[in-house]
């Protein structure tokens, strides 16, 4: 027996929206459980306890084979490992998973209460999910009806990405699946130069401190918006980029990027350490593979269980294109 499940998410205190993105990347890695849709995230006010931190929430549809009791033990170990303490009455959470409602299911008991006795009251819950799931049907109306009798003051689009997996990784490896050697990359193929600046124009690239000595007069490439992660480089030697100390500020400057400008692709262009960093948190990966070896000193990291969803096919290389099938989820508005 499969179940479509409807959850909302929230958290306000910690890091809330990498919390959000790790509980629904776990989610996602359940057994017999696929994360099908993923709503916008939300900065929305407290409600019921108002003397607490605003909350960062969400709505997610999942489909799963684990019995509703199963799946819901499953949420709630998800919300200890990610260190939720507290537990006062509607106070502050690092995070809380709430099943709302499982298609074809209800229960009434202590545990468990589906359809969720208040999720048709609240717009923190009602706007995130009306953005993916409004047709879903609760308590005899659609989620879209619903959230029109519900106010949305409060609510607002938060500058945080929702995407658990918002990064594509784009890198050219030989034979032995090198990089590059000397801090330089390993040969100069003009075609794929150009299905580098094809793919990347008008996007955001995030590199690490060697790739960007790498470039050219070390200079941003135009046209980009250029991202250095890295601890080490002084801040006097980036300039034209936008650089990063560490994960945490990644997210949160994506997270504005991403608000201010929407449908913007996220490419992590290496080198090694980033690719290896930034993994858990790639999406797709498009990767040129030439067939000679060139003796690399620096290679790409293996990138786990991906399938391949492409492979062009030239002369001496091939445009090759990967995805992860457990990272499949449709993330944002209209589904
Ligand atoms: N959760 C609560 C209590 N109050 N307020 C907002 N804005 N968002 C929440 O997720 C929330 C809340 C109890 O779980
Ligand atoms: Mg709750
Ligand atoms: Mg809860």
């Amino acid at each position: 027996m499969e179940y479509r499940c409807y959850l909302s998410l929230g958290a306000n205190l910690g890091e809330r929206g990498e919390t959000l993105r790790e509980a629904l990347r776990r989610i996602a890695a359940l057994p017999v459980t696929l994360l099908e849709a993923v709503s916008p995230f939300y900065e929305t006010a407290p409600w019921g306890k108002l003397d607490q931190p605003s909350f960062l929430n969400a709505a997610a549809t999942v489909l799963t084979s684990l019995a509703p009791r199963d799946f819901l033990h499953a949420c709630q170990s998800i919300e200890r490992d990610l260190g939720r303490v507290r537990h006062e009455h509607w106070g502050a959470r690092t995070i809380d998973i709430d099943l709302l409602s499982i298609e074809g299911f209800t229960s009434d008991d202590e545990e468990l209460r589906l359809p969720h006795p208040y999720m048709t009251e609240r717009a923190f819950v009602l706007v995130p999910l009306a953005d993916i799931a409004p047709e879903h049907f609760v308590k005899g109306r659609s989620v879209r009806d619903w959230c029109r009798e519900v106010s949305r003051e409060g609510v607002v689009p938060a500058a945080e990405l929702s995407d658990p997996w918002p990064l594509r990784l784009l890198a050219c490896i030989d034979a032995d699946r090198g990089l590059g050697k000397n801090g330089h990359l390993l040969a100069s193929v003009p075609e794929d130069m150009a299905r580098f600046r094809q793919l990347t124009m008008g996007q955001v690239v995030i590199m690490g401190r060697g790739t960007m000595e790498s470039l050219p007069g070390r200079q941003p490439l135009r046209g980009r918006v250029n991202i250095v992660l890295s601890r080490t480089l002084p801040a006097e030697d980036a300039q034209g980029f936008l650089l990063c100390r560490s994960l945490a500020e990644l997210w949160t400057l994506l997270g504005k990027l991403a608000l201010a400008h929407p449908g913007r692709i996220f490419w992590c262009i290496g080198g090694a350490h980033v690719y290896e960093e930034l993994l858990p948190y790639v999406r797709e990966a498009y990767i040129t593979e030439l067939t000679a070896s060139y003796a690399a000193d620096c290679h790409l990291p293996p990138l786990g269980s991906v399938i391949c969803t492409g492979r062009e096919v030239h002369p001496g290389f091939a445009f090759c294109s990967y995805c992860y099938p457990m990272r499949m989820a449709v993330i944002g508005k209209g589904v």
